[in-house]
C-alpha cells in the first residue's frame, strides 16, 4: 500500500482499488486529528457512521461524477459497504423527499444530496434549484439530522463538470466530508446533554 501526504504533512495509506482521500481544504478537520480550536468539533473519522446518498438522474453526465467523489470520499474516510445506500431520484425537485425518507427511516446518520441544476432558457432553474435547497434545510432543521446540499447549480455544463472533480473542485467528495463531520457533530452535542446516559446512545434502529 502507497502511503499519500495529506495536506497536514501525516502520511495517509491508500488502499487498493480506492482513491486517496482529496486534500483537505483549510477549514477541514482531517480524519483521526485532533484540532487546537477549543469547544466540539467534529472529526473527519466516518467509522461506524452510516450515509445515504441521494443522487438525481437529470444531468447524470455530472451527477455520476458527483457520487464517484462523495463515494470515494466516504470509503476513504472508513464508510464503505453497507454503511452507505445510494438512492436514485429523477431530478433535484425530488431530492428533498428522498431525503426525507432516509432520514425518517432511522437507519443513517446523515443523508447527502447530490443533483446539478444548470441554468436554462427559463426560470425553470431558479424554481427547482430553490426548491430544493429550501426543502434540503427543512428537512434537516426539522428532523436534527445531517442532510447535505451537494448539489450544483451553475450556468452552463463546463461550470458544473468542473465542479465535479474537474478544475473547480470535487463538491460530491465535499459533501461527504461534510456529512460525516456534520453526523460526528450531532453526535458529540447529544452526548453534551444533561442527563445522557450510555441507554440514549443509538438513536438509529439496530441493522
Ligand atoms: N432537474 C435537475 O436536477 N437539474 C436541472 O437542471 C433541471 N432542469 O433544468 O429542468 C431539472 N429538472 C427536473 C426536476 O428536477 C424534476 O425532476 C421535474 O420537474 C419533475 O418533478
Amino acid at each position: 500500500m502507497a502511503p499519500t501526504e495529506s495536506s497536514t504533512g501525516r502520511a495517509r495509506v491508500a488502499r487498493k482499488g480506492v482513491r486517496p482521500a482529496a486534500p483537505i481544504t483549510p477549514h477541514r478537520l482531517p480524519a483521526g486529528e485532533e484540532s487546537d480550536w477549543e469547544g466540539i468539533q467534529g472529526s473527519a473519522d466516518g467509522t461506524g457512521l452510516r450515509i445515504a446518498v441521494a443522487c438525481s438522474r437529470f444531468n447524470g453526465n455530472v451527477t455520476r461524477l458527483l457520487l464517484a467523489g462523495a463515494l470515494g470520499e466516504l470509503d476513504s474516510r472508513g464508510v464503505t459497504g453497507a454503511d452507505r445506500t445510494v438512492v436514485w431520484v429523477p431530478g433535484a425537485f425530488e431530492l428533498p423527499l428522498a431525503a426525507a425518507a432516509a432520514a425518517r427511516s432511522g437507519q443513517y446518520d446523515a443523508v447527502i444530496c447530490l443533483g446539478a441544476v444548470i441554468r436554462g432558457e427559463t426560470s425553470h432553474y431558479d424554481v427547482i434549484a430553490g426548491q430544493c435547497a429550501a426543502g434540503i434545510q427543512q428537512i434537516q432543521l426539522e428532523l436534527s439530522l445531517p442532510v447535505v446540499f451537494g448539489v450544483l447549480t451553475t450556468e452552463n455544463l463546463d461550470q458544473a463538470l468542473a465542479r465535479a472533480g474537474g478544475s473547480a473542485g470535487d463538491k460530491g467528495a465535499e459533501a461527504a466530508t461534510t456529512a460525516i463531520e456534520m453526523a460526528n457533530v450531532l453526535r458529540l452535542l447529544e452526548r453534551a446533554r444533561p442527563g445522557f446516559t450510555a441507554d440514549d446512545e443509538p438513536r438509529r434502529t439496530t441493522r
